[in-house]
């Protein structure tokens, strides 16, 4: 088998870098190691930059978000009682779209699917072979039968646990983290949401989130320690939880309901360096990790895409070289503030064990500075809205 562009991992990174390239007439095979049904059985981001929408557009894939996405001009605030509203239109003029990474990558399927796309599912064992030459290539097992897959070049939009980042030698890896002590524990219900906007809430028993996907479709998050299993969150306990971290006004207007997806995912900052390796090149969390707390995962996911997908074309239009040379410190030049935005906000509205009578004064500051400050909500609003690419 032979493609130009080999890309490892059917999740949003591949599957966009894939059609974006489909669309520039440069041809590219993905390798996932999951069946479709189990990517798309996924729960995870809910809210894409402008940016990202503007990629959708390009790929094509569009048509769905524009009808059932969410227009958001803002987010609200909340600390202990007090509620306030960060406007994005009047401060940075954009807005930010929801709508779940689960229906972002079922359109992107369907576009592959439609446009004749390769997608090899249930991919084992890959193998990344002579990155560093001119002729790289591919092994992996699919159904017991060894195969090979020779290509031009190789992205590793594998995720954090894939094959590819580990193919980049050690001695040429620098890794940078930060582990925080505490989760989110993830519940998604067929119930109207909380509010018309998302909620982010610091309370003094930790923080919590009100989120949505649909019409009756809302998603929550509470804080939780990291030795916590979701057996430990029967429905009645994480409805009263979050009712107790949310502002009285909006606990009494709650509605909840059975959970139809329940899961607790632990809150990392991770960074590892360089993203390229001769013919190899990361996106996504195959590369780096951001705490949710500024939506900033799938959207870091994007701009990688769009680097290099930028940097593909400009080779194979003009044999341009330079855009290639230059993705890594491209890439981690926005990287880094969105890791950056993603650590404040962390540090903003959580409760941290260590957390000492003075950093709770200095907490308090902050938000109350916030509350008050158009200058803080310009930084906040700019950043949570998405930095330019
Ligand atoms: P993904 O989505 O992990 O996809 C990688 C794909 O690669 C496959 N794979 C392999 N395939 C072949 N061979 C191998 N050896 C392979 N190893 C792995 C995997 O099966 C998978 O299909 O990475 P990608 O595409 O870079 O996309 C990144 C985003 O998924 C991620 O950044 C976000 O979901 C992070 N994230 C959130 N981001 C936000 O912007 N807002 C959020 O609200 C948000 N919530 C979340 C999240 C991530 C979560 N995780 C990881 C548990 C909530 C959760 C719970
Ligand atoms: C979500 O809807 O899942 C979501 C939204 C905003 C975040 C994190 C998660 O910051």
């Amino acid at each position: 088998m032979r493609t130009k562009v080999a890309i490892i991992g059917g999740g949003p990174s591949g599957l966009l870098l894939g059609q974006l390239l489909m669309k520039r007439g440069i041809d590219n095979v993905i390798l996932e190691r999951r069946t479709r049904a189990h990517v798309l059985g996924r729960i995870r981001a809910g809210v894409l930059e402008v940016g990202f929408v503007e990629l959708m557009h390009q790929a094509g894939v569009s048509a769905r978000m524009q009808r059932e996405g969410f227009i958001h001009d803002g987010i609200e605030i909340a600390h202990g009682e007090r509620m306030f509203r960060i406007d994005f239109q009047k401060l940075v003029r954009r807005p930010v779209v929801v709508y779940g990474q689960t229906e972002v990558t079922r359109d992107l399927y369907a576009a592959r699917d439609e446009a004749g796309g390769e997608t090899i599912h249930e991919a084992e064992d890959v193998a990344i072979h002579g990155a560093d030459g001119d002729a790289p290539y591919v092994t992996f097992t699919k159904d017991g039968e060894k195969c090979r897959l020779d290509c031009e070049f190789i992205a590793g939009c594998d995720g954090f646990h894939g094959a590819s980042r580990p193919t980049i030698p050690a001695n040429l890896r620098r890794e940078y983290e930060k582990a925080y002590p505490f989760g989110w524990m993830g519940v998604l219900s067929e119930t109207p949401p909380a509010n018309r906007e998302l909620i982010y809430s610091c309370s003094e028993h930790g923080f919590a989130l009100c989120s949505m996907r649909r019409e009756n479709l809302s998603r929550y998050y509470v804080q939780c320690p990291l030795s916590d299993s979701p057996d430990d969150w029967p429905d009645d306990r994480f409805w009263d939880e979050l009712k107790r971290r949310l502002p009285a006004p909006v606990a009494e207007r709650l509605v909840t309901g059975p959970s139809i997806e329940k899961s607790i995912a632990p809150l990392r900052s991770f960074v590892s360096e360089p993203m390229q390796w001769g013919r190899l090149f990361l996106c996504g969390d195959a590369s780096h990790i951001v705490p949710p707390t500024g939506a900033k995962g799938l959207n870091t996911a994007a701009s990688d895409v769009h680097y290099l997908h930028s940097a593909l074309g400009a080779w194979y239009d003009r044999g341009d070289e330079a855009e290639l040379a230059g993705y890594s410190a491209r890439a981690l030049s926005r990287i880094w503030k969105a890791e950056r935005f993603s650590w404040w906000m962390t540090n903003l509205l959580h409760r941290f064990p260590e957390q000492s009578g003075f950093d709770l004064k200095i907490q308090a500051a902050e938000l109350d500075y916030l509350a008050n400050s158009t200058a803080a909500q310009k930084a906040l609003a700019e950043n949570y809205v998405g930095l330019p690419y």
